[in-house]
């Protein structure tokens, strides 16, 4: 599998944690994300919706990180990050499509105003914020309810690709200002859980966008 990413962004990030979780070999092809070579015309001949992460499986091209999870899961056989049994697997997806059409899109948000705005020389929009808030606040408190009781979110023995989806939109959650305080299952899990995974550890991302550990 070749995958055309820049590991610093967050859906990039996902496919690349998840697919070291997976042991899924693959070789990456950098697009460089503050280059906007996502908008060269080499790479939308890959990816028409001029975003990044693609993957590309001898003459199958697909995009949408969530999908290439799924699909180099079920590639490899990977049946603990990604198990057969009906309702594991279904309720993985519905977390996987909950977090690309709600959860990301309110934690970007925190992460256009706190991060990608000052290091541009900008400053944060507090009204955007402050709208946003709420809405964080109700996503947030159904996934901290979730994992209440459950170590990881599929109520599996181990991470499941579920969780790697759920945690890339808050990979950088300090430098974002993520308001967690009122969600302590969602800390403990980002925190004592994925944050101690290998996988994660390995592809660390750090404010100004650095994977070099200082
Ligand atoms: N739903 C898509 C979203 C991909 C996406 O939005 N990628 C961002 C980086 S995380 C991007 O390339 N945005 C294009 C741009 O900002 O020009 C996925 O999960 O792959």
């Amino acid at each position: 599998m070749k995958i055309y990413a820049d590991p610093i962004t967050i859906n990039c990030r996902k496919v690349i944690a998840g697919l070291d979780l997976m042991g899924a070999p693959y070789e990456l092809v950098h697009v460089d994300y503050f280059k906007a070579e996502q908008k060269d015309p080499a790479y939308t001949a890959i990816n028409p919706n001029a975003s990044i992460p693609a993957m590309v499986d001898g003459d199958f091209v697909l995009w949408e990180s969530n999908a290439i999870l799924q699909y180099a899961a079920d590639k490899v056989g990977h049946a603990s990050a990604y198990p057969q049994d009906l309702k594991t697997r279904t309720d993985i997806n519905r977390w996987m499509f909950w977090e690309s059409a709600s959860w990301f899109p309110s934690c970007y948000t925190f992460l256009v105003e706190n991060c990608v705005k000052p290091l541009l020389g900008g400053a944060a929009d507090a009204a955007v914020l402050d709208a946003q808030a709420p809405n964080f606040h109700k996503l947030a408190g159904i996934l901290d309810a979730r994992l209440a009781n459950h170590q990881w979110v599929a109520g599996t023995a181990g991470p499941t690709i579920a969780d790697i989806a759920l945690a890339s939109p808050m990979h950088l959650h300090g430098w974002q200002k993520l308001p967690l305080g009122d969600h302590p299952n969602l800390c403990r899990w980002m925190l004592e859980g994925v944050e101690k995974l290998p996988s994660w550890q390995k592809t660390w991302v750090g404010e100004g966008f650095t994977t070099k550990k200082a």
